[in-house]
């Protein structure tokens, strides 16, 4: 699904580690009975590999393709280094499903201040630690796995009408502005109209929201 961010963070490793890959989109809204074969649950992302072995969850499918793919590592070699950005991640929990709820109150007309004010505690946690780093990228000076493991949540605060709540977060917003001139992060920028059209169907219960913008 085009839209989903834990789908999108596969697709970031894919691309940032320049292994070539075939994209299905699932319509949530109409899942088709073999995807059950690729995944209990029914949900995204799912990986296939050549040997059709199936990893899902996004976190565990994006350390699979950089410990199984040559390229790039985007998960550091020291092991602190590493257990450094599991460590970030836990920090990062809550963001996902608050922004989800964020969009959820606005779409439906509702005042979301209390919402909004947990995440933006969220972002502050995110902002002490770049502050205190005293780096650009959560992993240090260079982009590496952290990074595309946030990066689809901050992407969407601007369609999803929350950006305000990085306002008093001076070094998350210039995190987000070095994500941006990365050539991985651009490649894969949803458009944002498209990603408004798709949330108006979605919102509407459309049967095709998820199909919104494609051609054919
Ligand atoms: N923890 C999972 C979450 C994946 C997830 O929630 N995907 C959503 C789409 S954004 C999904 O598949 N929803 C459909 C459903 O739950 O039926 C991961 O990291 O991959």
């Amino acid at each position: 699904m085009r839209f989903c961010p834990f789908a999108h963070r596969t697709r970031l490793v894919l691309l940032a580690k320049g292994i070539s890959y075939e994209v299905i989109n699932i319509n949530l809204r109409n899942k088709p009975d073999w995807y059950y074969t690729k995944h209990p649950f029914g949900q995204i992302p799912v990986l296939e590999n050549s040997r059709c072995q199936l990893i899902y969850e996004s976190v565990i499918a994006c350390e699979y393709l950089d410990d199984a793919y040559p390229g790039r590592k985007l998960y550091p070699y020291d092991p602190y280094e590493r257990a450094r950005q599991k460590m970030l991640l836990e920090l990062f929990y809550k963001v996902p499903h608050l922004t989800k709820e964020c969009l959820v109150a606005l779409r439906c007309g509702k005042e979301c201040c209390d919402l909004k004010l947990a995440l933006r505690e969220e972002f502050c946690n995110l902002e002490e630690i770049l502050s205190y780093q005293n780096t650009v990228f959560f992993g240090g000076d260079c982009i590496s796995m952290i990074d595309y493991l946030f990066w689809p949540w901050f992407e969407r605060l601007d369609v999803y009408g929350i950006a305000d709540c990085v306002n008093h977060t001076p070094a998350l917003r210039l995190w987000i502005e070095a994500m941006k001139q990365d050539p991985t992060v651009c490649a894969l920028l949803i458009d944002k109209n498209i990603f408004l059209g798709f949330l108006n169907l979605y919102f509407q219960n459309h049967p095709d929201a998820f199909d919104y913008g494609l051609s054919c």
